[in-house]
């Protein structure tokens, strides 16, 4: 059975979502300034690309009901710091960490939680780096913070958690052990690949300053 909010929070939560919508353009906006400095001006193109979501009502709701506590818009914002999300793809594994460094330094932004699954990667072989950030938006005279989730991958992390979250969807949470050992198997695949394909751009960088 679905698990909704009664009318009245629903239309809370509707409310909060364009909060957090108002904080992930600002949090956008600070990084796509950072990316097409470091494109531009720098010529480093650690990112590869950005992608940004909110998370749904229902999604919301189903992960308070998870957590055991009531389906209320003020409970959203007490126990959900990642009803804002953005996702940085880059290139290669060790931009993850320059690019940890650079969000870390922006003034007004407040990093909270670090996760490091790069170094530390799950059980399931899941790999990514997750910063909780604080972002304060101005608005009806008044100061708000709200709460972001910035995952950190490369392309081929991505790829792996992308299907691995399609997997752990179709099976509800429980993915067969045979499938579950495979993408295991295939995450430490990815992260030979992604250490492999740095060593050849590593390699590259050298000749070209040899040549300079
Ligand atoms: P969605 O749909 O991507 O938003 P919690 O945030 O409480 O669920 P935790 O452990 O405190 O869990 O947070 P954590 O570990 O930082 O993970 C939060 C998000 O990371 C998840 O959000 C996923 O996006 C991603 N993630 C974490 N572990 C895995 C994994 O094993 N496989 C994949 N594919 N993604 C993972 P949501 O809300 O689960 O999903």
């Amino acid at each position: 059975m679905a698990i909704l909010f009664n009318s009245e929070e629903f239309a809370k939560v509707k409310n909060l979502l364009n909060i957090y919508r108002w904080g992930l353009r600002t949090l956008r906006t600070k990084l796509d300034i950072i990316h097409e400095d470091l494109k531009h001006v720098q010529d480093n193109s650690a990112i590869d690309y950005m992608m940004e979501r909110i998370k749904t009502p229902e999604s919301i709701a189903q992960k308070l009901h998870n957590l055991g506590v009531d389906i209320t818009a003020e409970n959203a914002r007490k126990y959900l710091k990642d009803i804002a999300g953005i996702r940085i793809i880059t290139s290669f594994a060790d931009e993850i960490y320059f690019l940890a460094d650079i969000i870390r330094s922006i003034p007004d932004v407040t990093i909270l939680v670090e996760k490091d699954f790069v170094s530390n990667p799950k059980p399931s072989g899941y790999r990514s780096y997750h910063l909780i950030a604080e972002v304060p938006i101005f608005f009806s005279g008044k100061v708000e913070c709200i709460t972001a989730e910035i995952q950190i991958r490369t392309s081929a992390m991505n790829f792996w958690a992308t299907l691995e979250h399609k997997a752990r969807y179709k099976f509800k949470g429980e993915i067969p052990a045979h499938l579950s050992s495979e993408l295991s198997a295939i995450a430490d695949k990815t992260a030979e690949l992604d250490k492999r394909m740095f060593t050849i751009h590593d390699i590259i960088n050298l000749i070209n300053e040899k040549k300079e």
